[in-house]
This record gives structure tokens, C-alpha cells and sequence, in this order.
């Protein structure tokens, strides 16, 4: 039986990854951080006593700001691969913390691959590279040999832990890879991400359980295809016979704009915007109320314009395919944020 650690396995991905591996017949460990309150909400419907028999999931405490936990899991596991996903994933967020996101992001993960050099464990390593790599707009639509321009601290730690894995594998030979992942979102996508946040408030405001969402910059574009799909390009990535780095994308992009438009639709919202810039409003037409404002608190002090991801090396060398359609993802993360807040309202009396 194959065994697996994954770090950030109570993040979406690291969700989705523990599910298919699971699926797979495999062993799986996942780093979890200590939290006051409970962080393992997106496991729990796949987590089960270990004192049952066959179980095949367990959980360890342990961060990736420290070495000797790391060091400890390597030990005590020996996995056959290694998932890097843990992060401050938050763009915004980086800006607020930048040294944090380097210590997690960037340091990370060169304290995984080295406690596998050190160890001598034949550890397969894959790390969770990013399109924010590319940031600003050098070539379009970005491939694997694409030019980097970072933008936030967040894309320049992932810089660091991109080249720092292809390092490892040319230094020592290890099996290193990197997934540079464009947005992949679902209905487990963090609250404050603009996918989740759309359909979060749309449908509360559906319901009546909320008035007005307030966004940033609407003009951003995104390659946004399924997390559910872009787990499986992980774990082929680490199947083949060398390591390599691989760009995972849908070769669409779509503006925070039509985003908006087409789930405020699903909803029987249609939305009409008036005004420009900051006093730019949303309508929903069929009530006349302003249902989305602007507010420049959520701008960026550098922003990522345009991301559009090529994913035919993917495609040709690893048979990776895109199962799942733009219109598919928003109905489906709209559908699933519906029945919560109406589980929600239901629980409130
Ligand atoms: P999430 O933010 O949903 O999950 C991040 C995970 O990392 C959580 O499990 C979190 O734990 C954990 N984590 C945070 N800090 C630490 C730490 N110091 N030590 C150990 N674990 C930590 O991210 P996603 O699932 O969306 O993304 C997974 C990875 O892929 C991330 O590295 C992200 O940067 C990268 N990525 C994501 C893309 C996307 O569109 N989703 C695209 C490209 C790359 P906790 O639950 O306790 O907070
Ligand atoms: P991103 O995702 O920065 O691409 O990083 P996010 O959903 O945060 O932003 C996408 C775009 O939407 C614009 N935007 C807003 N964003 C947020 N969060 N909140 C808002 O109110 C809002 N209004 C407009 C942003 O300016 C931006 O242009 C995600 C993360 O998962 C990273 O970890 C990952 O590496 C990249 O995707 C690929």
C-alpha cells in the first residue's frame, strides 16, 4: 500500500487530494495545524477513529514554520510521496503578513525537501506552484516557459519554493515536481476568495439574509476551472517516469465581472451595473436594489490583470482532461452555497 503525506490537507485541495488518494488504496497522513477551534470541517465526512479497524486516514500535528515536526512525520511515516499544499493562499492577505507568507510559502517548503534529502527517504515531492507566478502580463496565454513576474509577496515566496524544488531535483536527483496550478475553485473554496464570496452572498442575498456585497476590482480576469479536477493532475504528475513541472489550467478566462453576472442569474437576479470606478453599483433588475458595491479596501496595492493558462503539455504528456465546464463550476459552488444558507436560516428558527 502506497502511503501519502499531505500538507494543507484541511484546505480545499488538500480535501479533494485526501478523497482521491483514499480512492486509490492509499495510506494517507495529513499535517494539520493546532487551531482553537475546529479546522478539519472539509475532512470530517472522510476521517474516522483510528482505533476502528482498516483505517486508512491519519492526522498529525505539525507546521510547516517547523523543521523538527516536519522532520519527525518524515521519520515516523517514510511516505512515497509528499503533497506540499499547506499556504497562506491569500493574495490580499500577503500583503498584510509578507514575512509570514515567506516563512510558510517559500521556507516551507525547502524544509520538506531537505529533511528528505537528509533523511534519505526515496520520497516523491510535489509542490503547490501557482499562476500568480506569472503576475503581470509577459505572454499570453502562459505556458511552462513563460517568463516570471510576481506581484505580492504571496507570488514571490512561490517563487522561491517553484525554484527551489527544480533545485532539489537537479541537485540530488530527487523526484521534485511542481504543479503550476491556475485558480481552481468549488463549493469547499475559502469564504474569502471572489468565487466563493460571490455565490456566498448571492445566495444570501436570495434568501434576505444579507442586503449588499461589497467587491474590488471587478475587471480582474481568471482562469477558473474545478479543484475536484485539478487534484488528479497532482497525483499523475507524480506517476511518471522523471519529474517534471506542468501548467493546470482550463485555457479560458472569464472577468470577476461575468463571474457575478452569471450567479446572480442562476439566481433569478439578473444584475445591471451603473456607474463607473469606485461608484460602480450592481442592480438587481428584477427588484431595482443595489445588490453589489464597490469597496477599495479589496484593491490590491499590485494586481494580477489577466491569467490564461495553456495546459497542452498536461494534456500530451500526462492524459489530463478537464471534466468539468466554467458554467458546471459556478452552478454547482451556487447550488451548494444555496442549500447552506437555507440550512442556515432553517437552523435559526
Ligand atoms: P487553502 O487556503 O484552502 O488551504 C491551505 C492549507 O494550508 C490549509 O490546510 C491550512 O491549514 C494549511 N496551512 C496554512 N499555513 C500552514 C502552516 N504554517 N503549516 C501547515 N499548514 C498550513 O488553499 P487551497 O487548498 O486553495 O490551495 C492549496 C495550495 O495550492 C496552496 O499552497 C495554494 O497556495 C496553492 N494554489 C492554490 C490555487 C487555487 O486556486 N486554489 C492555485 C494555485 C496554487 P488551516 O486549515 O489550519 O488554515
Ligand atoms: P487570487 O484569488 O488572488 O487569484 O489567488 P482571489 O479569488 O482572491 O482573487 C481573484 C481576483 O478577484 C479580484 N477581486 C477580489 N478578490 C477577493 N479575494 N475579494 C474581493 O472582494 C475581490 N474583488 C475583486 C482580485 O483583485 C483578484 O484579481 C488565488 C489563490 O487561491 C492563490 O492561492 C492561488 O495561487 C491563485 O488563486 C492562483
Amino acid at each position: 500500500m502506497k502511503r501519502a503525506l499531505i500538507t494543507g490537507i484541511t484546505g480545499q485541495d488538500g480535501s479533494y487530494l485526501a478523497e482521491l488518494l483514499l480512492q486509490k488504496g492509499y495510506e494517507v497522513h495529513g499535517m494539520i495545524r493546532r487551531s482553537s477551534s475546529f479546522n478539519t470541517g472539509r475532512i470530517d465526512h472522510i476521517y474516522r477513529d483510528p482505533h476502528e479497524k482498516d483505517v486508512r486516514l491519519f492526522l498529525h500535528y505539525g507546521d510547516l514554520n517547523d523543521a523538527s515536526s516536519i522532520n519527525t512525520l518524515l521519520r515516523t511515516i517514510q511516505p512515497d510521496e509528499i503533497y506540499n499544499l499547506g499556504a497562506q493562499s491569500h493574495v490580499r492577505v500577503s500583503f498584510d503578513v509578507p514575512e509570514y507568507t515567506g516563512e510558510v510559502d517559500a521556507l516551507g517548503a525547502v524544509r520538506i525537501l531537505e529533511g528528505i534529502r537528509e533523511t534519505g527517504l526515496n520520497t516523491k515531492f510535489y509542490q503547490a506552484s501557482s499562476s500568480e507566478l506569472y503576475g503581470k502580463v509577459v505572454e499570453t496565454p502562459q505556458r511552462e516557459t513563460t517568463p516570471f513576474y510576481p506581484r505580492s509577496p504571496y507570488a514571490c515566496a512561490k517563487a522561491y519554493a517553484f525554484y527551489i524544488t527544480v533545485n532539489y531535483r537537479e541537485s540530488y536527483n530527487m523526484y521534485a515536481c511542481n504543479g503550476i496550478l491556475f485558480n481552481h475553485e468549488s463549493p469547499r473554496r475559502g469564504e474569502t476568495f471572489v468565487t466563493r464570496k460571490i455565490t456566498r452572498a448571492a445566495a444570501r442575498i436570495k434568501l434576505g439574509m444579507l442586503s449588499c456585497l461589497y467587491l474590488g476590482n471587478l475587471d480582474a480576469k481568471r482562469d477558473w476551472g474545478f479543484a475536484g479536477d485539478y487534484v488528479e493532475a497532482m497525483w499523475l504528475m507524480m506517476q511518471q517516469d522523471k519529474a517534471d513541472d506542468y501548467v493546470i489550467a482550463t485555457g479560458e478566462t472569464w472577468s470577476v465581472r461575468t463571474f457575478a453576472e452569471k450567479v446572480f442569474e442562476r439566481l433569478g437576479m439578473p444584475l445591471e451595473w451603473q456607474g463607473s470606478g469606485e461608484g460602480e453599483q450592481g442592480i438587481d433588475r428584477t427588484t431595482g436594489r443595489v445588490v453589489i458595491r464597490i469597496d477599495p479596501k479589496y484593491f490590491r496595492p499590485a494586481e494580477v490583470d489577466l491569467l490564461l493558462g495553456d495546459p497542452s503539455k498536461a494534456k500530451r504528456q500526462l492524459g489530463w482532461e478537464l471534466k468539468t465546464s466554467f458554467d458546471q463550476l459556478v452552478n454547482m459552488m451556487v447550488d451548494g452555497d444555496l442549500k447552506q444558507a437555507e440550512r442556515e436560516m432553517r437552523a435559526n428558527g
